[in-house]
Formats: C-alpha cells, structure tokens, sequence
C-alpha cells in the first residue's frame, strides 16, 4: 500500500520537478548568456577609449607643431586628474571689472564663465568698479558668484566726470555731429567718461594700490577654454607688462586727431623714451602687406589704427602707475579729444603700451579662447581645444585671429613675434 502512494506521488511530481530544472537552467544560460554579452559591450568599449585615448595622445605629444605661445615648457604635462585637492600658488592680482548695476545678468554671465575656467582654481579677488553705488543685489548675486573676495568700490566724481576745462558749447556740438555722423557711441557722454575713465584713471583707484597685476572683464563676455596656466604667473615671471588676446583696427571717426596729438608727444618727449627701433613703434605703423592683406582701412595718418582690443587685457598696474604712462595719458587728455571726438580706452591703451614698452614685454595669450560680440578667438590647434576642453571652433566667423579684419599677424610681424610649442622660447 505505500509503495503504491509513493509511485503515485512520484508520478505526480516528477515532472513538476523536471520543469522546474529546465526552467532553471535556462535562466542560468539566458544569465550567462547576457553576462557574456556585458563582457563584449565592456570589451568593446574598452578598445574603442584606448584607440581614442592612444590617437589624442599621438596628437598631443610627437613632433606636431603647435600653434601656440605659453612660455610654459609644462604645459601640455599638465593633468586634470592631478588637480583635486591641489592649492595653486596665487600672484598679487585682481579681477576687475568696471559695470553698472543694471548689467548685473551680463556681469554674472562673465563671472560663472571666467570662475568655470580659471579663478575657481586660484580664488583671486574680484573687484567692481562704478561711479554710482553698486546696488544690494549687485553686491549680494556677485559676492555669491565670487570664488574670491568681492570688493567694490565707487568711482570719485573728478576721475570721471568731464573735467572743467571742456567747453561745453564746442562739446554739445561735437555730440551731435558725432551722432549724426553716425558713430557708435557718438552721441554718448557716459561712454565718453568710461573711455577717458579706463584710459587714465582705473589705475589710480585706492582699492587696486595693494595690486600688481589687473585682469580686465566685461559683462557678457565667454572664456572658451579652460585655462592651461594662471597668466597673472606667466606676467611675472615672464616680465610681460601688457597681455591681450585680440587685435583689430580702430574705427577712424571715433580718433581723427588722436595721432596727431601721440606725434606731438613723441616730439616733446623724444630722447627720454624708448628709441622706436625698440619699442613696437612698427607695430602701430607698419601699413604694407602681411602675409596676404593690407590693413582694412586706408588711414589718414600714419597709424594703422591696429591696437589691442581692451575689453580683455591684463597688466602690471606698476606699468600704468608709472610715471612715463602718465606723462603720455596727459598729453592726450589735455587736447579734449575724449570728449570733442571719441577716444576709446582701447587705442590709448595700445599706443602707450606700443610706445613705451619692449615688445617682449607684450604678451599675446594665444590659448586663451574669449569672445566679446561680435568677435571672439580660438585656439587653432585641435589638440589644444581638446586638452582646454575648448567650447570653440577656430574656423567659426566670429573668431578673427587670422581674419583680415584682425592685426594679430601685424603684431606678429612687428612685434614679439609668433613662436611654437617645441621651439626655444626668447630669453626675457
Ligand atoms: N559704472 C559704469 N560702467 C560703465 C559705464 N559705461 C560703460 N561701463 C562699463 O565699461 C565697460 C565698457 O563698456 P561697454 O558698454 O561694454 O563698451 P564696449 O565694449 O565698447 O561696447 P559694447 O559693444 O556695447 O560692449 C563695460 O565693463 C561696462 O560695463 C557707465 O556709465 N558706468
Ligand atoms: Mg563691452
């Protein structure tokens, strides 16, 4: 009787048992199966990185010449990886940044761009500059957006208002031709304090008297590329005075005198500055064909209204400060033609710099992507923009680098030259 309920319950759930194998073991092979196909997705993946990893590597280390100028023989040694938790030495410097209350969104934009590739790292000090009091929203969004200090200061009345000796009859005259005429800003008197403001006097500000190095921002600009060293470090080290990224002509309306007064000034101070043979006099004059173009504009003076486009420069506030610098902003400022014309911040900047300093004092920071509308530059080395994880392409229409409307392959002919990774950099 039991061996016939034992029979009975064998064959009842022998089979349930042999479907319960089966379906475990083909679970088991479905596993296998998909752990195998993991293995070849990870197999694959693997291959793929190391062939890209070894053709990045292949562009960035054998014998390409690369476009590029950072007076750093480590440069391209420098690794992501090993950043964490790394204190970058700082130099005595500031970001400086002169704006209104109401271009607060374009001032933060500027920020989170140049704290993303750069100051995060180093945490230097931004200072604002306006001649009205910044606002507390001002003062609290850019504060948060600082990696740095934030400090602001307010612009005296006498470094910014026109000064007394303008007639303002002749001036209320000029305004209106200007913006008749059609030039940019003409009609503006506030733009015409900021230009006299950044040619002569941001330096003189109490808040920078502890600086040597400034680093100029505007609202609404972008830094392409992550930086590839700090260039307050390279300025010193270096002994560069005056460092910009883009270099263009002037517009000639905007300076139809201003030559003539520089003339003057080399005149009266011939004998007590640098000889034009050493200074990059050249640069500023030279009109003739380079590479394949002619300047854009047939000036009407000797100057080939190239200068160094200041929305983005950096300098030794030494330089500025300086007594040489001074002499040349005042020879200027007393002729009235930043107020009877339009004298731009940018062109006076340049032709100091040009006049009073060595070329090799004047630095181009080649990799440094930027763009200010409507132009921007962008390394030409694709190893480059991928290392600086750049957010540019070099061929775009904005970037004028060696676009004819640029002076950049001026600068390189008549000033300190152009030079590539791997070839001996000039002794300064
Ligand atoms: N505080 C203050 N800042 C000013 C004033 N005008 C211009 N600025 C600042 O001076 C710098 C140059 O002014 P912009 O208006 O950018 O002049 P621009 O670069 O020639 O012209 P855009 O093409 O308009 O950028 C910027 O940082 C401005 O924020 C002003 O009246 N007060
Ligand atoms: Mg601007």
């Amino acid at each position: 009787m039991a061996k016939r309920g034992s029979l009975y319950v064998l064959g009842i759930f022998l089979p349930i048992w042999t479907l319960l194998i089966y379906i475990f073991c083909k679970e088991l092979l479905l596993i296998r199966k998909y752990q195998n196909i993991d293995n070849s997705y990870t197999i694959d993946s693997q291959k793929a990185k190391e062939k890209y990893d070894s053709s990045r590597r292949r562009h960035y280390f054998p014998h390409l010449k690369l476009s590029r100028n950072s007076y750093d023989e480590n440069a391209l040694n420098y690794t992501r990886q090993d950043d964490f938790n790394h204190v970058y030495p700082r130099e005595n410097a500031t970001i400086l940044m002169l704006v209104r209350n109401s271009e607060l969104e374009g001032a933060l934009d500027s920020m989170r761009s140049l704290e993303d590739r750069f100051n995060n790292k180093y945490h230097y000090d931004w200072t604002f500059l306006n001649d009205v009091p910044f606002d507390q929203d001002f003062i609290e969004a850019t504060t948060a957006m600082a990696s740095g200090k934030a400090q602001y200061a307010l612009i005296p009345p006498e470094d910014w208002n026109r000064p007394t000796w303008i007639n303002e009859t002749f001036f209320e005259e000029r305004l209106r031709e200007m913006e008749d005429d059609g030039v940019l800003y003409g009609g503006s008197k506030s733009y015409r304090n900021m230009c006299r403001f950044n040619s002569g006097f941001f330096f003189k500000q109490s808040i920078l008297d502890d600086y040597d190095y400034y680093f100029r921002v505007e609202p609404n600009v972008k830094y392409y590329c992550d930086f590839p060293y700090d260039p307050f470090r390279i300025m010193r080290l270096k002994g560069k005075k005056y460092g910009f990224v883009i270099s263009l002509y002037e517009y000639e309306e905007t300076i139809p005198t201003l030559w003539d007064a520089v003339e003057k000034y080399l005149e009266t101070n011939e004998g007590t500055i640098l000889p034009k043979e050493e200074s990059a006099y050249a640069f500023l004059t030279d009109s003739g064909l380079v590479g394949k173009h002619y300047p854009i504009i047939e000036a009407n003076s000797n100057y080939n209204l190239c200068h160094f486009w200041s929305n983005f420069e950096i300098g030794d506030l030494n330089f500025f400060r300086g007594d040489e610098y001074k002499k040349f902003f005042e020879s200027l400022d007393i002729k009235g033609g930043f107020y009877y014309e339009r004298w731009g911040d940018a062109p006076v900047h340049s032709i100091g710099v040009s006049l009073l300093l060595k070329p090799d004092e004047i630095i181009h920071f080649d990799e440094l992507g930027y763009f200010h509308s409507p132009f921007g530059t962008c390394p030409a080395s694709y190893a480059v923009r991928l290392d600086q994880r750049c957010r540019c392409q070099s061929d775009d229409e904005s970037v004028i680098d060696i676009a004819p409307h640029s002076c950049l392959m001026r600068w390189w002919k008549n000033g300190s030259g152009k030079y590539f990774l791997k070839e001996e950099q000039p002794q300064v």
